[in-house]
């Protein structure tokens, strides 16, 4: 048995945890109806009042609150304690439109560390550990969100922040770091490094690698995890929900367990906003029962993954979520045929490519166009056109098989698509511009 974190509420039977749920789910809401008028508002609306939840049975009966409720509420309207109890904010980088602004107090920071903890825990992480965080600092939640985990598991923390990506390499080999943290695309982008610079699996001191932020496939897991010889694990979260650590990966590597002392999943059909049964896929939603200075109450995360309660081999009880498949705003429409870029990433990992690739979308004479473009690794590399254009068949067969239309396919020379150092940009839909 590996060690735990928190064993006592992670691995506690099903009907404790729902215990606990559901008593943090009434104070939560009664909290919410005395200090957010926005969200008692929306209740009101709906013809509920505190009296009405009594359980999380009642959960279904709270109205949703949507990226819409966060821009109109923007950006104090949310607000649940008093600006002098707030001691930090954190924001989402949304290029678009008004970015979220989440607000914490000092409990809120706590049990955000808290939950990061056991995801490095989970990870194998222990106090002997040097942990290299590359994610972003700054407004971004990944690099202080794992940054107090890591303090609280006791590890050395190296706050390097993304970019640079030499000196990285620098650091991670003379400190010896074990642990690396960043998003998957840098992950790949610091072991394609590695390998130029003659690096082999070995040759570097990492062992294990928390990768999230942005949908990545089990492909593309296992290309990092060769390279780089480790073992790499998924972390899921949203900065309206606190950051990183929502959801974390354990040994099983099958699902990321989801803390549900601070949060409790649904499954809904986005379009009707039916809840649905476990094992269904549909948009993630979440109430955070615990956080104060901004309780998100039934948050539509847009996020379409599935939930499993089936028994986990690391002795979690916690639900599990599985990878989402990307954001529902994510998924692109090409000829009336739903389009998830992780499905492309898919088939182009089956194939050899590496994860440095760009999808294209277009419209030519009222008909969608797409454009995958991936580069050759630099085995593959050649100027024989007709090997290229064997290439290319194999790849628009496969893409037709997955996805059911037809893609062009375009290969093109190493190091022809930008890298990038937080999370990626897969997709350029030029029907929107
Ligand atoms: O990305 C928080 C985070 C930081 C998570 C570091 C993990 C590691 P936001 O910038 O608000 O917060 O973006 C949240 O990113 O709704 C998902 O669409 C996506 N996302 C986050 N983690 C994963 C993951 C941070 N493991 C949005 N797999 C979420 C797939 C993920 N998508």
């Amino acid at each position: 048995m590996e060690r735990y974190y928190q064993k006592d509420i992670e691995c506690a039977p099903y009907e404790e945890i729902r215990k606990i749920q559901s008593e943090k789910l009434v104070k939560q809401v009664k909290h919410v109806w005395d200090n957010v008028p926005y969200y008692r508002k929306k209740m009101e609306e709906k013809g509920v009042t505190p009296d009405d939840i009594k359980s999380v049975d009642d959960l279904h009966k709270l109205p949703f609150l949507s990226k819409k409720d966060l821009r109109d509420a923007y950006p104090y309207g949310l607000l649940g304690k008093p600006l002098k109890d707030c001691v930090r904010i954190h924001s989402t980088s949304g290029t678009t439109g008004k970015r979220v602004v989440a607000y914490y107090t000092q409990h809120d920071i706590d049990l955000w560390e808290d939950c990061c903890a056991r995801a490095i825990m989970a990870a194998g992480g222990t106090d002997e550990d040097v942990v290299h965080v590359a994610y972003g600092y700054g407004l971004f939640t990944g690099g202080a969100g794992i940054h107090g985990g890591s303090h609280k598991v006791g590890s050395l923390t190296v706050p390097i922040s993304s970019g640079n990506t030499d000196r990285q390499i620098m650091f991670i080999n003379d400190l010896g770091a074990t642990i690396l943290c960043c998003t998957p695309s840098y992950a790949a982008y610091l072991g394609e490094r590695f390998k130029e610079m003659g690096y082999g699996p070995d040759d570097i001191p990492l062992k294990a690698g928390i990768f999230g932020a942005e949908a990545w496939s089990e492909e593309m897991r296992a290309d990092i995890e060769k390279t780089l010889g480790i073992k790499a694990y998924d972390i899921y979260g949203l900065t309206e929900l606190s950051g990183p650590g929502v959801a974390f990966e354990c040994s099983a590597q099958d699902g990321m367990h989801i803390n549900e002392d601070h949060f409790i999943a649904e499954i809904i059909d986005p379009d009707t906003e039916e809840v649905l049964p476990e094992g269904s896929q549909g948009e993630l939603v979440f109430t955070a029962v615990d956080k104060e200075a901004f309780p998100m109450i039934r948050y539509r995360t847009r996020d379409i993954c599935k939930l499993t309660r089936e028994k986990c081999s690391c002795g979690r009880t916690h639900v599990r979520m599985a990878k989402p498949m990307g954001r529902s705003d994510d998924m692109l429409i090409i000829r009336g045929v739903n389009v998830f870029p992780s499905q492309i990433e898919t088939v182009l990992m089956n194939n050899g490519y590496a994860a440095n690739y760009q999808i294209v979308v277009d419209r030519v004479n009222n008909t969608d166009t797409l454009d995958v473009q991936v580069e050759m690794t630099p085995e593959m590399f050649t100027d024989n056109v007709g090997e290229i254009e064997e290439r290319q068949k194999k790849l628009v067969e496969g893409l037709k098989s997955m996805l059911g239309i037809k893609a062009k396919v375009s290969l093109l020379a190493p190091k022809s698509i930008a890298r990038s150092e937080g999370k990626a940009v897969r997709v350029i839909d030029k029907r929107k511009i």
